[in-house]
Protein backbone atom coordinates (compact mmCIF):
# COMPACT_ATOMS: atom_id res chain seq x y z
CA UNK A 1 0.00 0.00 0.00
CA UNK A 2 3.06 2.43 0.59
CA UNK A 3 3.11 3.33 -3.41
CA UNK A 4 0.02 5.05 -2.79
CA UNK A 5 1.36 7.32 -0.62
CA UNK A 6 1.57 10.41 -2.77
CA UNK A 7 -1.88 10.34 -3.25
CA UNK A 8 -2.93 9.90 0.57
CA UNK A 9 -0.75 12.78 1.14
CA UNK A 10 -2.27 14.76 -1.97
CA UNK A 11 -5.91 14.02 0.04
CA UNK A 12 -4.88 15.62 3.60
CA UNK A 13 -5.41 12.17 4.82
CA UNK A 14 -3.41 11.17 8.79
CA UNK A 15 -1.12 8.34 7.16
CA UNK A 16 0.00 7.04 10.32
CA UNK A 17 -3.39 6.37 11.74
CA UNK A 18 -4.37 5.53 8.21
CA UNK A 19 -1.55 3.06 8.41
CA UNK A 20 -3.08 1.18 11.57
CA UNK A 21 -6.29 0.72 9.40
CA UNK A 22 -4.30 -0.43 6.38
CA UNK A 23 -2.36 -3.10 8.45
CA UNK A 24 -5.90 -4.89 9.70
CA UNK A 25 -7.79 -5.74 6.24
CA UNK A 26 -5.33 -8.13 5.32
CA UNK A 27 -5.50 -10.77 7.47
CA UNK A 28 -8.99 -10.38 8.28
CA UNK A 29 -9.76 -10.71 4.34
CA UNK A 30 -7.57 -13.86 4.31
CA UNK A 31 -9.46 -15.50 7.16
CA UNK A 32 -13.06 -14.29 6.05
CA UNK A 33 -12.52 -15.01 2.10
CA UNK A 34 -9.18 -16.38 1.36
CA UNK A 35 -10.08 -19.07 3.41
CA UNK A 36 -13.02 -20.42 1.21
CA UNK A 37 -12.47 -23.67 -1.16
CA UNK A 38 -13.66 -23.93 -4.50
CA UNK A 39 -14.41 -20.17 -5.00
CA UNK A 40 -15.21 -18.85 -8.77
CA UNK A 41 -12.26 -17.89 -10.92
CA UNK A 42 -14.22 -14.63 -11.47
CA UNK A 43 -13.59 -13.43 -7.66
CA UNK A 44 -10.15 -12.60 -8.78
CA UNK A 45 -11.13 -8.88 -10.31
CA UNK A 46 -12.76 -8.30 -6.62
CA UNK A 47 -10.03 -9.57 -4.57
CA UNK A 48 -7.71 -7.21 -6.67
CA UNK A 49 -9.87 -4.41 -5.86
CA UNK A 50 -10.28 -4.88 -1.80
CA UNK A 51 -6.07 -6.05 -1.69
CA UNK A 52 -5.31 -2.39 -3.02
CA UNK A 53 -8.99 -0.58 -1.52
CA UNK A 54 -7.53 2.49 -0.97
CA UNK A 55 -5.14 2.74 -3.65
CA UNK A 56 -7.06 1.66 -6.85
CA UNK A 57 -10.23 3.24 -7.13
CA UNK A 58 -8.92 6.45 -4.76
CA UNK A 59 -6.06 7.06 -7.73
CA UNK A 60 -9.13 7.09 -10.23
CA UNK A 61 -11.28 9.59 -8.62
CA UNK A 62 -7.56 11.54 -8.10
CA UNK A 63 -7.28 11.52 -12.25
CA UNK A 64 -10.75 12.59 -12.85
CA UNK A 65 -10.63 15.23 -10.40
CA UNK A 66 -7.35 16.60 -11.38
CA UNK A 67 -8.91 16.87 -15.11
CA UNK A 68 -11.36 18.75 -13.36
CA UNK A 69 -13.65 16.33 -12.74
CA UNK A 70 -15.87 15.94 -9.38
CA UNK A 71 -16.89 13.03 -6.71
CA UNK A 72 -19.84 13.12 -4.88
CA UNK A 73 -20.28 10.41 -2.29
CA UNK A 74 -23.59 9.31 -0.95
CA UNK A 75 -24.94 7.19 1.91
CA UNK A 76 -28.46 5.78 0.80
CA UNK A 77 -29.65 3.78 -2.03
CA UNK A 78 -32.63 6.20 -2.67
CA UNK A 79 -30.05 8.80 -3.72
CA UNK A 80 -29.77 8.77 -7.25
CA UNK A 81 -26.62 7.98 -9.07
CA UNK A 82 -28.17 8.77 -12.23
CA UNK A 83 -28.36 12.12 -12.17
CA UNK A 84 -24.52 12.35 -10.55
CA UNK A 85 -23.36 10.65 -13.28
CA UNK A 86 -25.19 12.81 -16.23
CA UNK A 87 -23.42 15.73 -14.34
CA UNK A 88 -20.25 14.11 -15.48
CA UNK A 89 -19.31 13.43 -11.82
CA UNK A 90 -18.18 10.23 -10.17
CA UNK A 91 -20.46 8.59 -7.50
CA UNK A 92 -19.46 6.67 -4.49
CA UNK A 93 -21.11 5.33 -1.90
CA UNK A 94 -19.49 6.10 1.71
CA UNK A 95 -21.41 3.99 4.48
CA UNK A 96 -18.77 3.06 6.89
CA UNK A 97 -18.81 -0.68 7.89
CA UNK A 98 -15.35 -0.54 10.13
CA UNK A 99 -15.33 -1.18 13.79
CA UNK A 100 -11.88 0.86 13.38
CA UNK A 101 -13.91 4.35 13.19
CA UNK A 102 -16.65 3.62 15.68
CA UNK A 103 -14.49 4.76 18.36
CA UNK A 104 -13.68 8.04 16.85
CA UNK A 105 -17.42 8.51 15.89
CA UNK A 106 -18.29 8.27 19.19
CA UNK A 107 -16.22 11.55 19.62
CA UNK A 108 -19.17 13.60 17.99
CA UNK A 109 -22.21 11.14 18.71
CA UNK A 110 -23.90 9.65 21.08
CA UNK A 111 -22.58 6.26 22.06
CA UNK A 112 -26.20 4.41 21.37
CA UNK A 113 -26.13 5.61 17.90
CA UNK A 114 -25.96 2.93 14.83
CA UNK A 115 -22.33 1.60 14.09
CA UNK A 116 -23.40 2.65 10.60
CA UNK A 117 -23.71 6.32 11.27
CA UNK A 118 -20.57 5.99 13.97
CA UNK A 119 -17.71 4.61 11.34
CA UNK A 120 -18.96 7.22 8.55
CA UNK A 121 -18.26 9.93 10.70
CA UNK A 122 -15.34 8.29 12.56
CA UNK A 123 -13.84 7.86 8.81
CA UNK A 124 -14.52 11.48 7.94
CA UNK A 125 -13.36 13.03 10.88
CA UNK A 126 -9.77 11.03 11.21
CA UNK A 127 -9.18 11.66 7.35
CA UNK A 128 -8.18 7.99 7.39
CA UNK A 129 -10.60 7.65 4.46
CA UNK A 130 -9.47 8.32 1.03
CA UNK A 131 -12.84 7.79 -0.30
CA UNK A 132 -14.38 10.65 1.86
CA UNK A 133 -11.37 13.04 1.23
CA UNK A 134 -11.52 12.45 -2.45
CA UNK A 135 -15.42 14.07 -2.12
CA UNK A 136 -16.12 17.36 -3.55
CA UNK A 137 -19.70 17.42 -2.19
CA UNK A 138 -21.59 14.63 -0.09
CA UNK A 139 -25.23 13.91 -0.34
CA UNK A 140 -27.16 12.91 3.18
CA UNK A 141 -30.81 12.42 3.39
CA UNK A 142 -33.62 12.93 6.15
CA UNK A 143 -33.74 8.86 6.58
CA UNK A 144 -33.39 8.02 9.87
CA UNK A 145 -33.56 9.83 12.83
CA UNK A 146 -29.87 9.32 13.67
CA UNK A 147 -28.86 9.64 10.24
CA UNK A 148 -30.92 13.08 9.82
CA UNK A 149 -29.08 15.21 13.06
CA UNK A 150 -25.62 13.67 12.06
CA UNK A 151 -25.67 15.76 8.52
CA UNK A 152 -25.40 18.96 10.94
CA UNK A 153 -22.39 17.56 12.60
CA UNK A 154 -20.88 16.54 9.39
CA UNK A 155 -21.66 20.18 8.09
CA UNK A 156 -18.29 20.76 9.96
CA UNK A 157 -16.13 18.84 8.16
CA UNK A 158 -17.65 18.95 4.60
CA UNK A 159 -19.59 20.41 1.89
CA UNK A 160 -22.98 18.28 2.38
CA UNK A 161 -26.29 18.96 0.48
CA UNK A 162 -29.14 17.18 2.00
CA UNK A 163 -32.58 15.84 0.64
CA UNK A 164 -35.60 15.58 2.03
CA UNK A 165 -37.15 12.34 1.37
CA UNK A 166 -40.41 11.64 2.35
CA UNK A 167 -41.74 8.46 4.50
CA UNK A 168 -45.00 7.84 2.52
CA UNK A 169 -45.47 6.75 -0.39
CA UNK A 170 -48.36 8.33 -1.70
CA UNK A 171 -48.76 10.58 -5.03
CA UNK A 172 -47.57 13.85 -2.75
CA UNK A 173 -44.87 12.09 -1.84
CA UNK A 174 -43.75 11.17 -5.30
CA UNK A 175 -43.98 14.28 -6.26
CA UNK A 176 -42.07 15.60 -3.02
CA UNK A 177 -39.49 13.21 -4.27
CA UNK A 178 -39.49 13.65 -8.13
CA UNK A 179 -38.88 17.80 -6.41
CA UNK A 180 -36.11 17.36 -4.63
CA UNK A 181 -34.71 15.36 -7.46
CA UNK A 182 -34.81 18.57 -9.46
CA UNK A 183 -33.08 20.18 -6.47
CA UNK A 184 -30.17 17.84 -6.92
CA UNK A 185 -29.79 18.03 -10.68
CA UNK A 186 -29.69 22.11 -10.21
CA UNK A 187 -26.70 21.49 -7.08
CA UNK A 188 -25.06 19.26 -9.79
CA UNK A 189 -24.79 21.36 -12.77
CA UNK A 190 -23.95 24.26 -10.22
CA UNK A 191 -21.11 22.01 -8.42
CA UNK A 192 -19.71 20.73 -11.93
CA UNK A 193 -20.63 23.32 -14.59
CA UNK A 194 -22.27 20.91 -16.61
CA UNK A 195 -25.97 21.10 -17.51
CA UNK A 196 -27.65 17.77 -17.43
CA UNK A 197 -29.22 17.16 -20.52
CA UNK A 198 -32.24 14.55 -21.15
CA UNK A 199 -29.31 12.70 -23.53
CA UNK A 200 -26.86 13.12 -20.78
CA UNK A 201 -29.29 11.81 -18.16
CA UNK A 202 -30.31 9.18 -20.80
CA UNK A 203 -27.10 7.38 -21.30
CA UNK A 204 -26.55 7.53 -17.12
CA UNK A 205 -29.82 5.78 -16.52
CA UNK A 206 -28.74 3.34 -18.99
CA UNK A 207 -25.54 2.80 -17.27
CA UNK A 208 -26.65 2.23 -14.10
CA UNK A 209 -29.49 0.28 -15.18
CA UNK A 210 -26.87 -2.19 -16.62
CA UNK A 211 -25.27 -2.11 -13.20
CA UNK A 212 -28.17 -3.54 -11.90
CA UNK A 213 -29.23 -6.37 -14.53
CA UNK A 214 -25.93 -7.71 -13.46
CA UNK A 215 -26.54 -7.44 -10.29
CA UNK A 216 -29.87 -9.49 -10.83
CA UNK A 217 -28.25 -11.86 -13.28
CA UNK A 218 -26.05 -13.08 -10.23
CA UNK A 219 -28.67 -12.93 -7.74
CA UNK A 220 -30.87 -15.14 -9.93
CA UNK A 221 -27.91 -17.57 -10.14
CA UNK A 222 -28.18 -17.72 -6.81
CA UNK A 223 -31.66 -19.80 -6.75
CA UNK A 224 -29.86 -22.84 -8.20
CA UNK A 225 -29.14 -26.02 -5.56
CA UNK A 226 -26.04 -26.05 -5.18
CA UNK A 227 -24.93 -22.49 -5.02
CA UNK A 228 -22.61 -21.72 -7.36
CA UNK A 229 -21.31 -19.02 -5.18
CA UNK A 230 -20.87 -18.01 -1.72
CA UNK A 231 -22.76 -15.74 0.27
CA UNK A 232 -19.86 -13.99 1.12
CA UNK A 233 -18.81 -13.83 -2.25
CA UNK A 234 -21.72 -12.23 -3.57
CA UNK A 235 -21.94 -9.68 -0.77
CA UNK A 236 -18.62 -8.56 -1.34
CA UNK A 237 -19.68 -7.88 -5.00
CA UNK A 238 -22.24 -5.72 -4.26
CA UNK A 239 -20.35 -3.98 -1.40
CA UNK A 240 -17.61 -3.03 -4.49
CA UNK A 241 -20.57 -1.92 -6.78
CA UNK A 242 -21.27 1.03 -4.67
CA UNK A 243 -17.70 2.66 -5.07
CA UNK A 244 -16.35 1.02 -8.25
CA UNK A 245 -16.19 2.49 -12.25
CA UNK A 246 -19.66 1.11 -13.04
CA UNK A 247 -18.99 0.12 -16.85
CA UNK A 248 -16.28 -1.92 -15.26
CA UNK A 249 -17.85 -3.48 -12.63
CA UNK A 250 -20.61 -4.30 -14.83
CA UNK A 251 -18.76 -6.38 -16.91
CA UNK A 252 -16.82 -7.98 -14.37
CA UNK A 253 -20.36 -8.76 -13.01
CA UNK A 254 -21.17 -10.10 -15.92
CA UNK A 255 -17.58 -12.18 -16.94
CA UNK A 256 -18.29 -14.12 -12.97
CA UNK A 257 -22.09 -14.84 -14.22
CA UNK A 258 -20.86 -16.56 -17.39
CA UNK A 259 -18.37 -18.95 -14.81
CA UNK A 260 -21.33 -19.15 -12.54
CA UNK A 261 -23.62 -20.04 -15.39
CA UNK A 262 -21.28 -23.22 -16.12
CA UNK A 263 -21.36 -23.99 -12.58
CA UNK A 264 -25.19 -24.17 -12.92
CA UNK A 265 -25.10 -26.26 -15.97
CA UNK A 266 -22.54 -28.65 -14.45
CA UNK A 267 -24.35 -29.26 -11.23
CA UNK A 268 -20.82 -27.59 -9.07
CA UNK A 269 -21.49 -26.01 -5.95
CA UNK A 270 -19.27 -24.10 -3.44
CA UNK A 271 -21.70 -26.11 -0.20
CA UNK A 272 -22.88 -29.82 -0.71
CA UNK A 273 -26.05 -30.64 -2.11
CA UNK A 274 -28.74 -30.68 0.92
CA UNK A 275 -27.11 -27.49 3.04
CA UNK A 276 -29.41 -25.06 4.47
CA UNK A 277 -30.36 -21.98 2.36
CA UNK A 278 -30.74 -18.88 4.34
CA UNK A 279 -31.95 -15.54 3.65
CA UNK A 280 -30.68 -12.31 5.34
CA UNK A 281 -33.25 -9.11 5.69
CA UNK A 282 -32.49 -6.03 7.34
CA UNK A 283 -29.89 -3.78 7.76
CA UNK A 284 -27.30 -2.69 5.12
CA UNK A 285 -23.69 -4.32 5.46
CA UNK A 286 -20.74 -1.54 4.30
CA UNK A 287 -17.61 -2.82 3.51
CA UNK A 288 -16.11 -4.05 5.72
CA UNK A 289 -19.07 -5.54 7.38
CA UNK A 290 -18.67 -9.58 6.81
CA UNK A 291 -19.34 -10.83 10.36
CA UNK A 292 -22.61 -12.32 10.20
CA UNK A 293 -22.09 -14.16 6.43
CA UNK A 294 -19.04 -15.15 7.99
CA UNK A 295 -20.73 -16.98 10.92
CA UNK A 296 -23.86 -18.41 8.98
CA UNK A 297 -21.20 -20.11 6.54
CA UNK A 298 -18.74 -21.74 9.14
CA UNK A 299 -21.74 -22.90 10.77
CA UNK A 300 -23.14 -25.23 7.77
CA UNK A 301 -25.41 -22.89 6.15
CA UNK A 302 -25.88 -20.67 2.60
CA UNK A 303 -26.44 -17.48 2.63
CA UNK A 304 -27.97 -17.28 -0.86
CA UNK A 305 -29.79 -13.65 -1.17
CA UNK A 306 -30.09 -10.75 1.08
CA UNK A 307 -33.22 -8.48 1.20
CA UNK A 308 -31.26 -5.50 2.77
CA UNK A 309 -29.59 -2.19 0.43
CA UNK A 310 -26.37 -4.14 0.20
CA UNK A 311 -28.78 -6.60 -1.44
CA UNK A 312 -31.56 -6.48 -3.87
CA UNK A 313 -33.03 -3.09 -2.76
CA UNK A 314 -29.98 -2.07 -4.41
CA UNK A 315 -30.68 -3.46 -7.50
CA UNK A 316 -34.26 -4.41 -8.00
CA UNK A 317 -36.56 -2.37 -10.49
CA UNK A 318 -35.12 0.01 -13.38
CA UNK A 319 -35.26 3.28 -14.30
CA UNK A 320 -37.21 3.58 -17.99
CA UNK A 321 -34.63 4.28 -20.18
CA UNK A 322 -37.32 5.45 -23.68
CA UNK A 323 -37.96 9.09 -22.03
CA UNK A 324 -36.44 11.79 -23.59
CA UNK A 325 -37.77 14.67 -21.77
CA UNK A 326 -36.17 15.61 -18.03
CA UNK A 327 -39.32 16.00 -16.70
CA UNK A 328 -40.50 12.92 -17.63
CA UNK A 329 -36.99 10.99 -17.02
CA UNK A 330 -36.79 12.49 -13.48
CA UNK A 331 -40.68 11.18 -12.59
CA UNK A 332 -39.42 8.13 -14.00
CA UNK A 333 -36.25 7.99 -11.24
CA UNK A 334 -38.35 9.35 -8.61
CA UNK A 335 -40.90 6.22 -9.35
CA UNK A 336 -37.98 3.69 -9.51
CA UNK A 337 -36.08 5.09 -6.11
CA UNK A 338 -39.47 4.94 -4.43
CA UNK A 339 -40.17 1.42 -4.79
CA UNK A 340 -37.40 0.62 -2.66
CA UNK A 341 -39.16 -0.43 0.61
CA UNK A 342 -36.68 1.33 3.69
CA UNK A 343 -38.39 0.96 7.26
CA UNK A 344 -37.98 4.46 7.46
CA UNK A 345 -41.07 4.81 5.38
CA UNK A 346 -44.39 3.93 7.09
CA UNK A 347 -46.39 1.86 6.54
CA UNK A 348 -43.77 -0.33 5.01
CA UNK A 349 -45.48 -3.70 4.18
CA UNK A 350 -43.75 -4.16 0.81
CA UNK A 351 -40.80 -4.85 2.72
CA UNK A 352 -42.42 -7.79 4.17
CA UNK A 353 -44.25 -9.25 0.93
CA UNK A 354 -40.43 -8.86 -0.81
CA UNK A 355 -38.88 -11.15 2.33
CA UNK A 356 -42.17 -13.66 1.63
CA UNK A 357 -41.44 -13.59 -2.10
CA UNK A 358 -37.56 -13.65 -1.62
CA UNK A 359 -37.98 -16.84 0.73
CA UNK A 360 -39.69 -18.68 -1.99
CA UNK A 361 -37.98 -17.58 -4.88
CA UNK A 362 -34.59 -18.81 -3.39
CA UNK A 363 -36.28 -21.93 -1.55
CA UNK A 364 -34.82 -20.83 1.52
CA UNK A 365 -35.15 -22.96 4.53
CA UNK A 366 -35.11 -20.02 7.01
CA UNK A 367 -34.89 -16.14 7.66
CA UNK A 368 -32.25 -14.05 9.51
CA UNK A 369 -33.28 -10.57 10.33
CA UNK A 370 -30.50 -8.60 10.66
CA UNK A 371 -30.15 -5.26 13.29
CA UNK A 372 -27.83 -3.29 13.71
CA UNK A 373 -27.39 -2.31 17.35
CA UNK A 374 -29.27 1.08 17.76
CA UNK A 375 -31.01 0.92 14.30
CA UNK A 376 -34.81 1.64 15.62
CA UNK A 377 -36.59 1.70 12.35
CA UNK A 378 -35.38 -1.90 11.39
CA UNK A 379 -35.94 -3.04 15.01
CA UNK A 380 -39.14 -1.73 15.33
CA UNK A 381 -40.60 -3.15 11.77
CA UNK A 382 -39.15 -6.93 13.01
CA UNK A 383 -42.64 -7.37 14.63
CA UNK A 384 -44.37 -7.72 11.81
CA UNK A 385 -41.89 -8.76 9.78
CA UNK A 386 -41.90 -12.04 12.77
CA UNK A 387 -46.09 -11.92 12.84
CA UNK A 388 -46.03 -12.22 8.53
CA UNK A 389 -43.01 -15.07 8.48
CA UNK A 390 -44.88 -17.01 11.01
CA UNK A 391 -48.15 -16.93 9.58
CA UNK A 392 -46.35 -18.41 6.37
CA UNK A 393 -44.51 -20.60 8.38
CA UNK A 394 -40.89 -19.26 7.49
CA UNK A 395 -38.47 -19.63 10.72
CA UNK A 396 -36.80 -16.88 11.94
CA UNK A 397 -34.31 -15.72 14.19
CA UNK A 398 -33.22 -11.82 14.80
CA UNK A 399 -30.14 -11.35 15.73
CA UNK A 400 -28.89 -7.46 16.59
CA UNK A 401 -25.26 -6.84 16.68
CA UNK A 402 -22.11 -4.09 16.34
CA UNK A 403 -19.47 -4.61 14.18
CA UNK A 404 -17.19 -5.51 17.05
CA UNK A 405 -16.24 -9.52 17.51
CA UNK A 406 -17.34 -9.00 21.16
CA UNK A 407 -20.63 -11.52 20.38
CA UNK A 408 -19.41 -13.64 18.04
CA UNK A 409 -19.45 -16.80 19.42
CA UNK A 410 -22.60 -16.18 20.98
CA UNK A 411 -24.05 -15.46 17.61
CA UNK A 412 -22.50 -18.47 16.41
CA UNK A 413 -24.16 -20.32 19.40
CA UNK A 414 -27.64 -19.10 18.33
CA UNK A 415 -27.04 -19.40 14.20
CA UNK A 416 -26.16 -23.24 14.75
CA UNK A 417 -29.39 -23.84 17.39
CA UNK A 418 -31.58 -22.09 14.80
CA UNK A 419 -29.33 -23.98 11.59
CA UNK A 420 -30.27 -27.27 13.79
CA UNK A 421 -34.16 -26.25 14.19
CA UNK A 422 -34.49 -25.81 10.64
CA UNK A 423 -33.43 -29.83 10.70
S1 LIG B 1 -32.73 2.92 2.25
S2 LIG B 1 -31.61 1.11 5.14
S3 LIG B 1 -29.39 2.90 2.97
S4 LIG B 1 -31.66 4.65 5.13
S5 LIG B 1 -28.83 1.07 9.94
S6 LIG B 1 -28.18 4.50 9.38
S7 LIG B 1 -31.51 3.22 9.00
S8 LIG B 1 -29.97 3.58 12.18
S9 LIG B 1 -28.73 2.70 6.53
FE1 LIG B 1 -30.27 2.90 5.09
FE2 LIG B 1 -31.13 4.26 2.99
FE3 LIG B 1 -32.84 2.87 4.49
FE4 LIG B 1 -31.14 1.59 2.98
FE5 LIG B 1 -30.20 4.60 10.22
FE6 LIG B 1 -30.68 2.06 10.69
FE7 LIG B 1 -28.23 2.96 10.96
FE8 LIG B 1 -29.35 2.81 8.55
Amino acid sequence: MTDYKKLWESLDMDLEKHEQLCNLLPDFFAEVYLSQENRPEGMNYFNLVVSSIHGLRPEELKRHRDSGGKVVGTFCVYVPDELIFAAGAIGIGLCGGSQFWVADGERVLPKNTCPLIKSFMGAKITKTCPYFQSCDLLVGETTCDGKKKAWEIMKNYADIHVMHLPQMKRDIDLRAWSHELEILKERLEELTGNEITPSKLKDAIKLINEKRKALRRLYELRKANPVPISGKDALLVTQIAFYDDPERFTSKVNSLCDELEERVKLGKGVFPSGTKRIIITGTPMAIPNWKLHHIVETSGAAVVCEETCTGTRYFENLVDEELDTLEAQIMAMSERYMKTNCACFTPNQGRIDDIIRLVREYKADGVIYYNLQFCQPYAVEYELVRQALQREGIPVLFIETDYSENDSGQIKTRVQAFLEMLG
